[in-house]
This record gives C-alpha cells, sequence and structure tokens, in this order.
C-alpha cells in the first residue's frame, strides 16, 4: 500500500467507528425540521448531509479540513520560489486532515505522474465533437468514455466486501484526478489553439504547473493554477457539484459516471458557469462605454438595467454566504500582486463598491456581497486565457478534488443509497391545514 494509502486507510478504521457509534446510540435523534418554505424553496439550509472534508460557515467563508482558505495556503507545502502551494497537498490534506510534509507531498506527485497516461479513444472522443460545442460538454464526456477503466467496476462485479469499497474506489479517483488536467490542456488547444497542436505533460512538472505548461502559459500561470484548483476544491457538500457527485455514487456509480455528473451540475449559470457569465456580463459593460473605465453613476445604471431586465448580476449572491467570499479575496489580493492596472481588474473592484448597495436597495438577494466566480474570470483573461467558456472546465479540476474525496469517504464509512422522501401538493396542503406547528417559520 503506498504512503497516503496507508494513511487514510488509518484514518478510516478509526473513523468508521465514531460513525458506528452515532448511529447506534443516536439514530433517533433529531437534528433538524423542514419547513415549507425550505421544501419548495430547493432545500436550504436543512441539514441532511455529512461530510468532514469541509465546512461552509456563512461568515467566515469555507474551511478545509478545519482550516480557512489562508491557512491552507499558508501551510501546504510550496514549489521552490513558488507563491501557491502544491495542488497535490491540497489531495492529501482533503483525505487524510493532516498538512504533509514536502516529503509526503513528493510521493503524491510521483503517484499522480504515473497515472498521466491518456487511452488513444479519448482524444478520439474529443475529437468527434464539433467545434462549436462548450467545453463542459466535451469535457464531461470525456471523462465518462474513461469509464471502462474503473477498477471498482471490475472488483464490483468479481465480489467485494462493502468494506474494500473505498480501495479501488481511491484507485479510480486518483486515476481519473491525475488525467483530468491533460484531458482540459487537449480541450483547450484544440478548440482554441489548434496550430500549436497537444503538449504531452513534463513528468518533471507539479499538477499546477504541467497544467500550465500543457496550455503554453508562463510563470506565474503554474501559480494562478495551483490557486484556482485550490480554491476551488470543495464548498461542502451541499452545492449542486458536490450534491451531484455524491448522488450519482451512492447507487454505486463509479467515480467516472459521478463525476461526468458533477461537471454537468457545475455547468449551469447559477453554479460554476457564473464566472463565465461575469465576464460576458463585464465585456457588455466594456462595449457600451466603448473601452474606457465607466463612472460610478454608469456602472450603477448598468447594474440596474441589468436587474431591471429580469436577469441576475453574475457572481454576486450566495446560497449559504452572508459576506464576501474568502475565495474572491485570495485572488482579489493576487490581483492587487500582480495585475493591479489591469483593465478589467479596475472593472470589478469598481462594482465592489457599487453592486452590494444596489442589491440591497432592491431587496431580493440575501447575500448582496460577491461570490468566487467575480473575480476569477479576471484572472484567467489577464494571463492570456481569454476564452471565457473555458473558465468552468478549470473549476471543474478544482472541484473534482473535494468530490472525489467525498465519494472515497462515503465509500469508506459505508454511506447508503441517497432516497429522499417527496410528497404531492395536495398532500403539503392537507398537511398543513392539520398540524399548524408545520409552518412554524422559526
Ligand atoms: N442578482 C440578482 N438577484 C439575485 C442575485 C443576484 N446576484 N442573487 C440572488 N438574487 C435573487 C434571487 O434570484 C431570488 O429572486 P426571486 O425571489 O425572484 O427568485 C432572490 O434574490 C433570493 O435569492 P437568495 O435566497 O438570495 O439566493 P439563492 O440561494 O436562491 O441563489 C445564487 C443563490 C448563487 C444562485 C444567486 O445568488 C444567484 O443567482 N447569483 C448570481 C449567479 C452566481 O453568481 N452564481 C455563482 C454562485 C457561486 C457558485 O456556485 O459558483
Amino acid at each position: 500500500m503506498n504512503k497516503l494509502k496507508d494513511r487514510l486507510y488509518h484514518k478510516i478504521q478509526e473513523h468508521r467507528v465514531r460513525t458506528t457509534k452515532l448511529l447506534k446510540d443516536h439514530g433517533d435523534k433529531v437534528i433538524d425540521q423542514v419547513t415549507v418554505s425550505q421544501l419548495i424553496g430547493g432545500m436550504r439550509g436543512i441539514k441532511s448531509l455529512v461530510t468532514d472534508i469541509s465546512y461552509l460557515d456563512p461568515y467566515e467563508g469555507i474551511r478545509y479540513r478545519g482550516y480557512t482558505l489562508p491557512e491552507v495556503l499558508k501551510k501546504l507545502p510550496k514549489a521552490e520560489g513558488a507563491e501557491m502551494p502544491f495542488v497535490e497537498g491540497l489531495y492529501y490534506l482533503l483525505l487524510t486532515g493532516e498538512i504533509p510534509s514536502l516529503e509526503e507531498v513528493s510521493r503524491v506527485r510521483v503517484m499522480f505522474r504515473n497515472r498521466r497516461v491518456i487511452p488513444r479513444y479519448v482524444w478520439q472522443v474529443i475529437d468527434s465533437f464539433p467545434s462549436e460545442s462548450h467545453p463542459m460538454a466535451i469535457f464531461s464526456a470525456a471523462v465518462m468514455s474513461l469509464q471502462r477503466e474503473s477498477h471498482f467496476n471490475i472488483k464490483y462485479k468479481r465480489g467485494m466486501s462493502k468494506m474494500d469499497y473505498w480501495d479501488s474506489t481511491f484507485e479510480d479517483a486518483t486515476n481519473l484526478l491525475a488525467k483530468m488536467p491533460l484531458i482540459a490542456a487537449y480541450i483547450y488547444n484544440k478548440l482554441y489553439h489548434p496550430e500549436k497542436g497537444h503538449r504531452y505533460p513534463d513528468p518533471s512538472l507539479d499538477f499546477g504547473a504541467n497544467f500550465a505548461y500543457m496550455i503554453g502559459k508562463d510563470k506565474p500561470y503554474d501559480d494562478v493554477s495551483r490557486m484556482y484548483f485550490i480554491i476551488h476544491a470543495d464548498h461542502e457538500s451541499g452545492n449542486v457539484s458536490a450534491h451531484t457527485g455524491h448522488l450519482v455514487a451512492s447507487s454505486l456509480s463509479d467515480v467516472y459516471y459521478s463525476t461526468s455528473a458533477m461537471i454537468n451540475g457545475l455547468a449551469g449559470p447559477l453554479h460554476g458557469l457564473a464566472n463565465q457569465e461575469v465576464l460576458r456580463w463585464l465585456q457588455g459593460l466594456r462595449d457600451q462605454m466603448n473601452g474606457r473605465l465607466p463612472s460610478e453613476e454608469e456602472m450603477k445604471k448598468y447594474v440596474w438595467d441589468t436587474l431591471n431586465s429580469g436577469q441576475v448580476i453574475p457572481g454576486y449572491g450566495h446560497a449559504v454566504l452572508r459576506k464576501t467570499d474568502p475565495r474572491y479575496t485570495v485572488q482579489r489580493e493576487f490581483c492587487l500582486k500582480h495585475m493591479p492596472d489591469d483593465e478589467l481588474f479596475k472593472y470589478v473592484d469598481a462594482l465592489y463598491k457599487v453592486v452590494p448597495d444596489i442589491l440591497r436597495e432592491q431587496g431580493k438577494a440575501k447575500n448582496p456581497w460577491p461570490n468566487v466566480d467575480a473575480q476569477s474570470g479576471v484572472v484567467q483573461w489577464h494571463y492570456g486565457v481569454t476564452q471565457f467558456d473555458f473558465y468552468t472546465v478549470l473549476f471543474a479540476i478544482g472541484r473534482a478534488f473535494g468530490v472525489l474525496s467525498n465519494i472515497i469517504w462515503d465509500r469508506a464509512l459505508g454511506y447508503p443509497l441517497e432516497r429522499p422522501k417527496s410528497i404531492t401538493t395536495e398532500m403539503l396542503e392537507k398537511m398543513v391545514q392539520s398540524e399548524p406547528s408545520l409552518v412554524n417559520t422559526n
């Protein structure tokens, strides 16, 4: 067994006892109540999932394994001269809850490097897509096509103990994670730089630096990649992409099916695709201004026009957060250091000054503050990744770390098939009439 897997197994054995005890001693304890508005309103806030990989506090933002993002970025080992840590170290942290040493990260790097081989049929699947296809559709299909490589499926068919599900899931997850940047880079080069062709990975480079190399970007884009993959990795289990991955995997579909489904959920404009929408919306403003920076009044008018036409302001608001997203702040600080004079960055910064007040005045959004997507496209644009429909693919690579770490743990702890109960509107109407306490909105 490799060192990471060894450590993970140790953690799993410790944790199984806790889950078993909770179920055995407290299985009937009530944790939450459900209101009618939650039932009709997308299940907002109902405590109905368990994960130890990350926790999202509405005011503080995300913590991975108890660490805030600034702590994660500070504590995880870095390459010499790098500003951002190795993404491989994040995988170790998400899986085990421990900050790895440089040596432990080196071992994970070798493990990823040895799994970078992509079967030829994956390139053929990508090549068969029309060039106008959205990169998220191509990415999802390419991941899906790898399904025949699943170790979990082979072992399941042969007959495998439930206690061992996590092991082959770990193998599948690690294989897929190692391959995702290569697939994404191939899609990028094919769609946007066909004249340059495919670039093979550089075995000397880490996850983030190799991705930068494969899409032809110089420093500091290696740090941009690392930052991007790390900050997008997880946002606890209820968001659409994480929940989709978990749900699909709960039927014992393998990680290829689950990750492809996760990518499809992320591709919606209310979720990961918002990073592309922000850029599209900002371009609209820039076009109206003929390239000059708008005055505060002009900016306010653009925001109000968007709202009055019934559209949302992309990159603002959140289902859980009630303050500025720390993922926005991490990127903003990177921008202030590396690109303070960037024109788009100035637009985004100017928007930060006007949008929250307008959303408050409109009175609909519960959270008027920016989320991660308000800032991330600007960083990519600055370093020449101007094809904004590609941004969500980058988000998906990062998100796969959290989703796959969760699926490994789901299997380790024997989480069952997910199956909430639904009722009809008529039943609901009858229930609220006969049981007034059910409509208590406290
Ligand atoms: N602009 C305009 N209206 C907004 C808004 C925004 N940025 N954010 C919320 N609202 C509106 C909602 O559309 C809703 O309106 P209705 O009552 O007419 O349906 C109302 O305010 C209440 O919504 P909420 O409870 O504050 O927010 P939700 O939990 O329903 O939705 C989210 C959260 C993110 C979908 C929403 O804020 C939004 O659409 N934001 C813009 C898209 C975006 O940036 N998405 C990315 C989120 C991060 C990510 O997942 O990547």
